[in-house]
């Protein structure tokens, strides 16, 4: 790993220079007249790609010659963010690339300004897909991500009058050097049509060829409806120091698909485009919905074309092995990263059973040792469900194929639990109603082998909630937890260049990007002035960065001095920014109310916010009014100057993620205790020695343990105690604490514009429920904002806690999570290609 940090690979300038210098030529047919930053950039990145594509070949072959079993990670979100800094770093040739594009007049930091973000995930849960590819790659595990390429991504939020504006991301307008086309790589999907049994003898189905040998009564036909060609679309994912490249494939809806020739030959022109119109359709666009189900038809196609394209790639690839299909789970695991890609599970056993010809229980023992199901919500709103109706509409056998698994299942359960109803009622896969539903983390849950939480609390709530039922008939050890984890990678030897080399120098090399534990020397230094010095002045180049990054996009000029206070994450009732910015204008008032003399000794902050609300959510989007309307109040009372300023950055993606997770000094991770499954941007910002304040929730509880309790604000009611308080908020909506009511009347009195605008938002805390218990948590929130407070004054004990924070991080590496996941639930070991292969 030293060598590639060294760039002792035999790579000199002259060299990246002749490369960069024929893609200009070449690839982009510039002359030295017309080249400009965008071309410089995509001359850079095809020269890089030009290197991981023949390490990829070498992967995949190495990977194939061998038959190693492989993890395909089935995710309809992967946020990638850009790949050009990512992949030299990966490569070790950053240094190098640095000094050639200098040399040939270019700027590093310009040309990597240049690449459009991937950005093919709302939050989260995509974010976490793209850091499981990095850990797979880098800890050279066989494995593959399959995912959409939607043409239009995550959309770009503008701030119009305060209010959140979507504009849509056109990623693709530049050319993509990251992404291989393969038009050789091509499946039909069907959707509509109808279902006709076969018949053993009958001609049109050769004769079966199960595993037992005897004709599988299971078997049906599926024709007719609308067919459509998905093809693919292959990024190579580099490994860290390692010759391992891991395959990204995605899939996009071919607009040059099957072309109906008889409606063309009858006339019919525009018919005969549907089909070719539908498929383009599909991959158009990422539903912006973050923990919310829409249940629009179009969604559930796309959730079908890219599990059956999926599943029939993996078939494809398997049948080449010449193995018996008893031997694919040996070969395959699959992870469903939530429900989105649960159709996978019916998928496989119809093309099992109806294309391949085996028995029903062989199909269903092969596709229930394949799948593993991570549940990454309990919001109700999150949990998909999708009416009987329209499935049958859309994919009528796989409707049939959910209520033979249903029946199937009730039947065991049936024979150990005689005559209780209610608990067939209740795990059944089915939920009764107008209309009739399926529950698909019912399903996914059925037909895995194992099913995980995302960060221990969660994995407690599910198995005393959700899937309660579900344990008294599986095995507990069926519900494993397996906590989230961020790539070190990206989250602070990329974003964070001054601490990671000041990490290195610690380390004595840089291998503590692969194994984080080598973080817990960092302990040794604290105490040592000189060192904590430094740390603290890395802390503050970062803010600088930050700094001049507000100014640039808000206009608002910031002190980098001040505390940064930041809460950046999808805008949403249950993660509180709410609660945040009823904070802030407390502090306001208070700071008004203050004796200037008293007012000047204060601790000046800067409270900064960042996220999309989606589109549709009418709640989140006038929080991001509230705070934007807040800011312009407070930004302009010169009598604050300095001592509160408040931000609200636009267009939050990864790269601005980038540039705000090492600046802060504390960050906001203050949902409702029991919602937030883990959350994964506290463990971005403590990696960077940055200190919660937080609620008891998702990973907050593991990071406290980790860093120790002192090092960590906690407050508000616990997971346990949350149905409790709201049932009794329910019935006393205004008993609510003085402070919260002084705050609520400023708004109301139109402290901050028009108070009409603010009326729904506010009756959400006195009048809808609060369902979200900000009532509750308001008091012990600003105490817990008032500890802070005082902790950051001294600045001794500030930078301690800082660097034991980063100090204990390791178990927050992804690296550990995937280690895990491979261990303990996919069974594959790591197979790292020779170099000289
Ligand atoms: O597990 C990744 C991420 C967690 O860190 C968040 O806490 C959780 O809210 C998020 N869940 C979702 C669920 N979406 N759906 N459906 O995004 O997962």
């Amino acid at each position: 790993i030293e060598a590639y940090d060294k760039q002792e690979e035999p790579v000199d300038t002259q060299a990246v220079q002749d490369v960069i210098v024929r893609h200009l030529a070449t690839t982009l047919v510039k002359t030295p007249q017309t080249v400009d930053s965008l071309a410089t950039y995509l001359a850079t990145a095809y020269s890089v790609r030009d290197r991981l594509i023949q390490r990829w070949n070498e992967t995949q072959a190495y990977h194939e010659s061998l038959q190693v079993k492989r993890v395909y990670y089935m995710s309809m979100e992967f946020l990638l963010g850009r790949s050009l800094d990512n992949a030299l770093l990966a490569l070790g040739l950053k240094r190098v690339y640095s000094a050639s594009l200098a040399d040939l007049g270019f700027c590093m930091e310009d040309c990597l300004e240049e690449e459009l973000n991937a950005g093919l995930g709302n939050g989260g849960l995509g974010r976490l897909a793209a850091c499981y590819l990095d850990s797979l790659a880098t800890m050279d595990y066989p494995g593959w991500g399959y995912g959409l390429r939607y043409q239009y991504g995550m959309f770009k939020q503008t701030i119009v009058d305060g209010y959140q504006k979507e504009v849509p991301d056109e990623w693709l307008c530049d050319p993509n050097p990251w992404e291989l086309p393969r038009p050789d790589i091509c499946y039909p999907v069907r959707f509509y049509g109808h279902v006709t049994s076969v018949n053993a003898s009958d001609p049109a189905s050769p004769p079966l060829t199960t595993a037992t040998g005897q004709a599988s009564t299971h078997r049906q036909r599926w024709e007719g409806g609308h067919v459509i060609e998905v093809m693919a679309y292959d990024m190579p994912i580099p490994g860290y120091a390692t010759n391992n490249v891991a395959n990204l494939r995605l899939w996009s809806g071919k607009d040059v698909g099957l072309f109906d020739l008889n409606a063309f030959n009858a006339g019919n022109y525009t018919q005969a485009l549907d089909a070719k119109m539908e498929a383009a359709t599909l991959t158009a666009v990422l539903y912006p919905n973050d923990n919310h189900m829409l249940g629009k038809e179009l969604r559930l196609k796309q959730e079908y074309m890219f599990a059956s394209a999926t599943l029939q790639d993996i078939i494809a690839r398997f049948k080449q092995t010449g193995r018996p299909w008893v031997d694919f789970p040996k070969l395959v695991a699959i992870q469903l990263n939530d429900t989105h890609p649960t159709l996978g599970v019916p998928e496989l056993q119809r093309l099992l059973v109806d294309e391949e010809g085996l028995d029903w229980d062989t199909a269903w023992d092969i596709v229930t040792h394949t799948f593993n199901f991570t549940n990454h919500t309990v919001l109700p709103e999150a949990m998909e469900r999708w009416p009987v109706p329209t499935l049958e509409k859309i994919l009528p056998r796989h409707m049939s194929i959910i209520y033979d698994i249903n029946l199937f299942f009730l039947q065991k359960v049936e024979k150990v639990y005689p005559n209780d109803r209610g608990l067939l009622n209740r795990i059944s896969i089915i939920e009764e109603g107008y209309p009739q539903q399926v529950r698909m983390a019912y399903l996914a849950f059925v037909g895995s082998t194992t099913v995980n939480g995302v960060a221990a609390i969660h994995s407690d709530i599910i198995r005393n909630t959700v899937f309660r039922d579900f344990l008294t008939y599986y095995p507990a050890s069926k519900l494993v937890n397996k906590t989230n984890g961020i790539a070190p990678r990206r989250w602070l030897h990329q974003a964070n260049p001054g601490l990671s080399a000041l990490i290195t120098e610690v380390v004595g090399d840089v291998s503590w990007v692969k194994d984080l534990r080598k973080l817990t020397q960092l302990e040794e230094r604290i105490g040592n002035a000189e060192f904590e010095q430094r740390w603290m002045a890395i802390k503050h180049a970062n803010k600088q960065r930050l700094t001049a990054y507000i100014n640039q996009v808000c206009g608002i000029k910031v002190n980098p001095d001040a505390m940064f206070d930041i809460q950046v994450k999808r805008i949403h009732e249950y993660k509180r920014q709410f609660m945040n910015i009823l904070g802030v204008i407390h502090r306001y008032n208070q700071l008004k109310a203050m004796p200037e003399n008293r007012r000047q000794r204060e601790q000046p902050k800067v409270v900064i916010f960042s996220g999309k609300a989606a589109s549709g959510y009418y709640i989140a989007k006038l929080i991001i009014k509230l705070i934007n309307s807040v800011a312009e109040v407070v930004n302009a009372d010169d009598s604050i100057g300095d001592l509160l300023k408040v931000v609200f950055i636009p267009d939050y993606n990864v790269s601005v993620a980038e540039i705000i997770v090492p600046a802060s000094d504390i960050s906001q991770h203050i949902s409702t205790a029991g919602t937030e499954a883990s959350g994964t941007s506290n463990m971005k910002f403590v990696l960077n020695g940055g200190i919660i304040l937080g609620t008891v929730d998702g990973a907050n509880v593991e990071i406290s343990d980790a860093v120790g309790h002192e090092n960590i604000f906690n407050f508000g009611c616990l997971a346990n105690e949350v149905e409790d308080f709201r049932h009794t908020q329910r019935y006393r909506p205004m008993a609510i604490h003085p402070a919260l009511k002084s705050v609520l009347k400023c708004i109301s009195e139109g402290m901050f514009g028009d108070p009409n605008v603010f009326r729904p938002l506010i009756e959400t805390v006195t009048s809808g429920g609060d369902v979200y218990l900000v009532s509750i948590d308001f008091p012990s929130y600003l105490e817990a904002l008032k500890a802070v407070d005082r902790a950051y004054k001294d600045k001794t004990n500030w930078v301690a806690k800082s660097i034991r924070c980063t100090a204990n991080m390791a178990q927050f590496s992804s690296d550990r999570s995937i280690h895990e996941y491979a261990q303990e639930i996919w069974d594959i070991k790591p197979c790292p290609v020779p170099s000289n292969t």
